[in-house]
Parts: structure tokens; C-alpha cells; sequence
């Protein structure tokens, strides 16, 4: 691989939303050779990942993008899928184990108890 041939434009992504650009990250190991792993970033559709971006998505090598030292290019066309699956959190609120009571006559001793105390 001629890891020069490396960019943002190597790949784009199809999912349910729409299609997707990436960024290129960086190529493992370095430097030109055989094999090369590429590693590309893809940003959550919308900002961030929830169940609206569930599916499958499907990574498209791009036209003229990779080659080779000889020059020779990677083909066009689906190289790779997978799949997201959100499942958002649930939000469980549990009965108070004990139920307070309220009294007014209780709340008048109460008050009056406070009147008295601060004007004496
Ligand atoms: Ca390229």
C-alpha cells in the first residue's frame, strides 16, 4: 500500500440516515508495505449515537483513492458492514417506602411555637 494515498476521502459510509464522510486517523504499521491496516473515524450522525442511528451501515472504498507503489487501486465498492444498536436507558421511580402525614393542628403548634420563641 502506498500510504500516501491515505485520506479522508478513501472511504464513505451508508447507514440508515444517509450517507457518511470519515476522517482518516492513521495506517498500522507505518509506511509503505503489505498488509496495512487503515483506521478511519466515523462521527455519530447528529452529533451523538442514539436509537435513531440503529442499522446496518456499509463502508464504500471510493474510486482512485488507495493504490499501491505500482500504482495499482483499490476497487470501488462495498468492503466492509456493521451494525449499531442503541438501546436507551430507562429511568425506574419507586414508591417513598413510608408516606408522610401532614397535620394542621400540628402545624399551628409548630408556628406557634416559633412565634413564641423569637418574641420572647
Ligand atoms: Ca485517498
Amino acid at each position: 500500500m502506498d500510504v500516501a494515498t491515505l485520506d479522508d476521502a478513501d472511504v464513505s459510509i451508508v447507514g440508515p440516515g444517509g450517507t457518511y464522510a470519515v476522517t482518516y486517523l492513521r495506517v498500522d504499521p507505518s509506511g509503505n508495505g503489505t498488509p496495512r491496516t487503515a483506521v478511519y473515524r466515523l462521527n455519530a450522525p447528529g452529533g451523538f449515537w442514539d436509537p435513531a442511528d440503529n442499522g446496518t451501515y456499509t463502508v464504500n472504498m471510493q474510486a482512485s483513492e488507495v493504490r499501491d507503489p505500482s500504482g495499482n487501486y483499490v476497487a470501488a465498492g462495498a468492503i466492509g458492514t456493521f451494525t449499531v444498536s442503541i438501546t436507551p436507558p430507562t429511568l425506574a421511580i419507586t414508591s417513598p417506602t413510608s408516606n408522610p402525614t401532614y397535620s394542621t393542628a400540628a402545624a399551628r403548634s409548630v408556628w406557634a411555637g416559633r412565634r413564641a420563641t423569637t418574641s420572647g
